[in-house]
Parts: structure tokens; C-alpha cells; sequence
């Protein structure tokens, strides 16, 4: 299908295939065994300006915005989701300062971060307030010119290897979610610490961590936004971000579906090659078709925020609760086609199954992208009625 891509974008596209292909493939079982971070990689991807690509032009960026970010996300996928994630998750850690950072915030980060020279994380996740974002008890108490943040983020992306932390804390919790202010805190901030490390399933190639305030000091020209505005800040991250993650499951699944047709067209049972039986040849067949459908929704979502629309929060959501199914789905029929092979870790398919099952769950559960859905569904048929 033709996705009617700019000439820059298929150029984007076949360098990052070509880097995730030759690079990143090779070493993807490595990095996932050692449950380590790719430090060289991510250098290569910040000299090949993949950091930058998302960024507006005005600071340092290339303004690919959503559509780029998908396009590199997609491609680096396919070869390992967990890699991926270091340039994705620096992108949503660093939404916040594009979506309300003042002029003077934008010129002080942006450009390093599109140079790929600081990592960003996003801190909205707490032990107790997962699906409810609202809930978080991370206080900032303001005194004077300053805000004192008190507090434990958990299962943090990029925690404790990031620079740029972008955090939702509460600084009225009598106000719930209109109490919610969001920060920029340094990397070397007195006050900020990380914890334990995640040991996980998947996308081990990717660090998870918390992230500790204690009295930790931050001026008050680092709020981004209005104070009480947190929670809208987070949700318009969110909304711009989930496409993403939607393109990480999308190339996880392109990539279990390619190594999965590749092993069947060799492997032989009856005296013939597998795909000679329709049982795998109608798996391929919905496999490829909830693939395409999955990335025609992905990239007309993007071109959407690309262009300025305004109320994404819906089609946002759809495009990751599809994508992360279709992910799912997609790399379990792959393992399944892998036979006994599939079942060990010599073999590519079990970790794209371990690699797909977060898409499922972050940047909020499946469940919660129903919920976003169907209130904007009411919401919009409301409003039509009256
Ligand atoms: N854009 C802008 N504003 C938004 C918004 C959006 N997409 N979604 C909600 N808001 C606003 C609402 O308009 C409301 O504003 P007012 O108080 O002015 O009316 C406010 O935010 C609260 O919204 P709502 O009442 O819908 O909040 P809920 O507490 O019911 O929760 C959900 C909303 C469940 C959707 C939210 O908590 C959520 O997204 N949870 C999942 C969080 C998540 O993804 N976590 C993963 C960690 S990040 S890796």
C-alpha cells in the first residue's frame, strides 16, 4: 500500500530500515539477554539526527513532527522494540516542553535533546496511580521562587539514564486532577535519585525505573505550562505520543510476521514446504491484512496531528489499542507457525511476543483507551443531538 509519503519521508524511512536491518537486527538478542542499554546505538541514531526528526525546526529539530516519529519508530521496531524505545521514549519525555514549555524553556532544552546529547523521560506513573493519572501523590510545595517535589515515580522509561525528567506532581490534592502541575527537573537536581531497576519481560533493551524526589528543589521557572495544569498537560502528551507506541507494535509486528513467513517458506513437514498448506497460508493472510489495516490507521492519525488538528485523544487511542492487538495477535500466530522452534530463545519469534505484551499496557492500558474512545464517542454524539 502507499502511504503517499513525502520523498523525505521514503528517504527517512529506507535509512532507517537499512540502520535497523544491518544494525540493530544483529544485535537485538544481545541486548535483550543482558537486559542492557544500547549506548552505541543511540549515538548512531543521535549522528543519524534520528532524535531530531520530531523536534520543531525553531529549535534545532527537522519538524517531521508525529508522522517522522512513526516512520523511524515503525522501522527500528521491526528489528527490536526494545531499542526502539530509546527514541521514542525520549519523545514523549520531551512532548511536554514542545506541547507548554514557555520560549526560554523550548531554547533551553529542545536543542540538546534533538541532538540526541540528553535522553528525556516522562513522570506521570506512581505505585498507586497507574490508570488513574489523577491520583498521583507527588507533592510540590511551593516556597518562594521555588517548588519542592516530594515523591516516588515508578516504571519510568529512560529513568536514571535520562537528563531531562518531564514530572506530574500535585500541588493542590484537594483539587485532583485540576491540582496537577507539571515540572522540568534536571539530571544532578539535589533531591532527585533513582531506585530499583526493572527486571523485564520485554523490551529489555530498554531501561525502567524509578524515579525518587526527596526535597527535591526545583525553580519555578522549570513548571511547564500553568500551575494546575498538569493533568491536561499529561493527557495532550499522551494524546500525541500513543500513535508511537502504535508504530512500536506495529514494527514488532512486521517484524514477527516477516521472520514468520521467511521461516515457512524453508521449513518442510509432509515433504513440503509449510506454505504450501492453507492453515499457514491463512494465518499469513489475517496476519498481513491486521498489519495494514493497523498501519493505514496509524499514519492517517499522524498526517491528522500533524496538521493541527485539535481533538485527537480518540483517534489516538484507537490507533494504539488496534495497533497493540494486531501486535499481540500477530506475534502469537508467528510463534505458532515456528512450530516448537518458536518456544526458544535461539529462534527471533518469542521475543517479539514478549516485546509486543507492553504495548498492550503503557502509556496507559488497553482498557483505558476503551474508556478515552467511548467517553469521546458520547461526548461527540452529545453534543450532535442537542
Ligand atoms: N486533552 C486535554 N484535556 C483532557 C484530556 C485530553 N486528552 N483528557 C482529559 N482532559 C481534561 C478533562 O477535560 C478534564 O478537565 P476539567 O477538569 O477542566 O473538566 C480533566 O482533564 C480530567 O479529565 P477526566 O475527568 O476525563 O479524568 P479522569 O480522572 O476520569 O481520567 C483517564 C481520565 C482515565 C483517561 C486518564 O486518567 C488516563 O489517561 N489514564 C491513563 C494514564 C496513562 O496513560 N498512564 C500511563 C503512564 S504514562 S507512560
Amino acid at each position: 500500500m502507499d502511504y503517499f509519503f513525502t520523498d523525505e519521508q521514503k528517504e527517512l524511512q529506507n535509512l532507517v530500515r537499512k540502520v535497523a536491518q544491518e544494525k540493530v537486527k544483529p544485535v537485538a538478542a544481545h541486548y535483550d539477554q543482558a537486559n542492557e542499554f544500547p549506548w552505541e546505538l543511540v549515538k548512531l541514531f543521535a549522528e543519524l539526527d534520528l532524535f531530531r526528526i520530531f523536534v520543531d525546526i525553531d529549535y534545532d529539530g527537522m519538524g517531521g513532527g508525529v508522522t517522522d516519529l512513526c516512520i523511524v519508530t515503525e522501522e527500528l521496531s521491526k528489528a527490536c522494540g526494545g531499542i526502539s524505545l530509546s527514541v521514542a521514549a525520549s519523545a514523549l519525555g520531551t512532548f511536554p516542553v514542545m506541547i507548554s514549555g514557555t520560549e526560554d524553556q523550548k531554547q533551553k532544552y529542545l536543542p540538546d535533546l534533538a541532538a540526541g546529547k540528553h535522553l528525556a523521560a516522562f513522570c506521570l506513573t506512581e505505585p498507586d496511580a497507574g490508570s488513574d493519572a489523577s491520583a498521583i501523590k507527588t507533592r510540590a510545595v511551593k516556597k518562594g521562587d521555588k517548588y519542592i517535589i516530594n515523591g516516588r515515580k515508578h516504571f519510568i522509561t529512560n529513568g536514571s539514564i535520562a537528563k531531562i525528567y518531564t514530572v506530574i506532581a500535585s500541588t493542590d490534592p484537594d483539587k485532583g486532577s485540576r491540582g496537577a502541575t507539571a515540572f522540568v527537573v534536571e539530571d544532578g537536581t539535589p533531591g532527585l535519585s533513582y531506585g530499583k531497576k526493572e527486571d523485564k519481560m520485554g523490551i529489555r533493551a530498554s531501561v525502567t525505573s524509578e524515579v525518587i524526589f526527596e526535597d527535591c528543589e526545583v525553580p519555578v521557572e522549570n513548571v511547564l505550562g500553568k500551575e494546575g495544569q498538569g493533568f491536561m498537560v499529561a493527557m495532550k502528551t499522551l494524546d500525541k505520543s500513543r500513535p508511537g507506541v502504535a508504530s512500536q507494535a506495529l514494527g514488532i509486528a512486521q517484524g514477527a510476521f516477516d521472520a514468520a513467513i521467511e521461516y515457512a517458506r524453508q521449513r518442510e513437514q509432509f515433504g513440503q514446504a509449510i506454505t504450501s498448506f492453507q492453515g499457514i497460508q491463512f494465518m499469513l493472510a489475517d496476519m498481513a491484512t491486521q498489519i495494514e489495516a493497523a498501519r493505514a490507521m496509524i499514519y492517517a492519525t499522524a498526517r491528522m496531528i500533524d496538521n493541527g488538528m485539535k481533538n485527537i485523544a480518540r483517534e489516538s487511542a484507537m490507533c494504539k489499542l488496534f495497533a497493540s492487538d494486531v501486535a499481540m495477535k500477530v506475534t502469537t500466530d508467528a510463534l505458532q507457525i515456528f512450530g516448537g522452534y518458536g518456544y526458544m530463545k535461539e529462534y527471533p519469534a518469542e521475543k517479539f511476543m514478549r516485546d509486543a505484551k507492553i504495548t498492550q499496557i503503557y502509556e496507559g492500558t488497553n482498557q483505558i483507551q476503551r474508556l478515552v474512545i467511548a467517553r469521546n464517542l458520547i461526548r461527540e454524539s452529545a453534543s450532535m443531538t442537542k
